[in-house]
């Protein structure tokens, strides 16, 4: 079969694990890799054999030869991009955060909608094997059907010495975090029509909000909890796990630390470890979102070669990233959000 061919915008931080995964998928070649910075360039470049390197991706484009894109910029530059692709009709996978404001977000959907390109996400969060494993789980039946439930991130992990943008941004925990939590509660509960949520900055080197509690009412009745901090200093650190607890009609479910999974229904109760895979080129902590990245990049080749839509699509992501709105806007008012007086 002929390889799927990618192009690369980005080689920071975070796109090395990206071009880990692309390597590892045997139908796909990074063809061409794009970054302003010249060292990273290199860097990445070098690290991943690609002799096609540009600092410009207007010139990258106007060479073409590649199938996809890959955007693996900061959000400032994401809607420029996406507008990019849609103007050269290639299919385009985007990072999260989707963009600076769910304006530019709704512009990308409608320019990729109107060029005929899929636009995906980089929502890896619900790729993640323990919240796979959570996921089977209510799908089996096994616990009935929920009535609550609650996703967790609390942490005390220096996360600003790898990423220190995020120690400058008026909005941090909700914005780079915060939303990977309310798309791992819209993918188990369903979509939210109300959102309540309270702030708080604690550390007092950053510009934003390091604490957010968001209340979260779904469309189909469950009521749900998303909670995260990157102010919360544990005996043991549980970076980058996400808890979740789950009450339902018939049983309940926890997931805990060290991926600690416990499911407790009319057949009794059972406890496992759904631990993620430990890639080749993964390191720990982070291998949990680096497995997850591999999948949803999987994800993305299957669809793409099948002409459907995948899950996390810019038009279905609109919705996570309206709770992140949502949450914003709530924290300031005081006051309960309709979601849609924003979608
Ligand atoms: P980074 O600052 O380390 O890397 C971004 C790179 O993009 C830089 O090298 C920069 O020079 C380059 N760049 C910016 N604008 C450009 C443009 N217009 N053209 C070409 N190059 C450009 O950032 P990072 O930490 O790697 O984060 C990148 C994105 O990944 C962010 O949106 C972040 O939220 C996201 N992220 C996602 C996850 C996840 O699990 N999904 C984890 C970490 C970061
Ligand atoms: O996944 C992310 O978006 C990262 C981190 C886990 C550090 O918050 O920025």
């Amino acid at each position: 079969m002929a390889k799927f061919k990618g192009a690369l915008i980005g080689c920071g931080f975070f796109a090395v694990n990206q071009m880990h995964g692309w390597r590892d998928l045997p139908d796909v070649e990074i063809v061409a890799i794009c970054d302003r910075d010249p060292e990273r360039l290199d860097i990445v470049g070098d690290q991943f054999g690609v002799a096609r390197r540009y600092r410009s991706a207007e010139e990258m484009f106007a060479d073409g030869g590649f199938d996809f894109v890959d955007v693996a910029t900061t959000v400032g530059s994401h809607r420029a991009l996406v507008e990019l692709a849609a103007h050269h009709k290639v299919p385009v996978i985007c990072q999260k955060p989707f963009a600076p404001t769910l304006a530019d977000a709704k512009a990308m959907v409608t320019a990729a909608e109107a060029a005929g390109i899929p636009l995906m996400i980089h929502e890896n969060f619900r790729w993640q094997t323990p919240i796979l494993a959570v996921k089977a789980v209510l799908e089996s039946g096994a616990i009935g059907t929920p009535f609550w439930g609650r996703v967790s991130f609390r942490s005390g992990f220096d996360v600003f010495s790898g990423q220190p943008y995020l120690a400058k941004g008026k909005r941090f925990i909700i914005e780079d975090l915060g939303i990977h939590s309310l798309d791992i509660a819209r993918f188990l509960f369903g979509d939210a029509g109300r959102m309540t949520a309270r702030t708080k900055r604690i550390n007092p080197e950053i510009a934003g909000e390091d604490v957010a509690t968001m209340l979260l009412d779904h469309d189909n009745g469950i009521t749900s909890i998303v909670d995260v901090s990157y102010a919360t200093k544990l005996p043991e650190e549980p970076f980058p796990e996400t808890f979740v607890e789950i009450d339902a009609s018939q049983g309940t479910l926890r997931l805990g630390k060290d991926y600690a999974l416990t499911v407790h229904g009319p057949k009794g109760t059972t406890r496992s470890v759904v631990a993620p895979n430990l890639l080749p080129w993964a390191s720990r902590p982070w291998h949990n979102i680096q497995e997850s990245v591999a999948l949803i990049q999987k994800h993305w080749i299957e669809r793409l070669a099948a002409g459907a839509e995948p899950d996390t699509s810019g038009r279905d992501n609109l919705k996570t990233f309206a709770l992140v709105e949502a949450a914003y806007l709530s924290a300031e008012r005081g006051e309960t959000i309709a979601l849609e007086e924003l979608l």
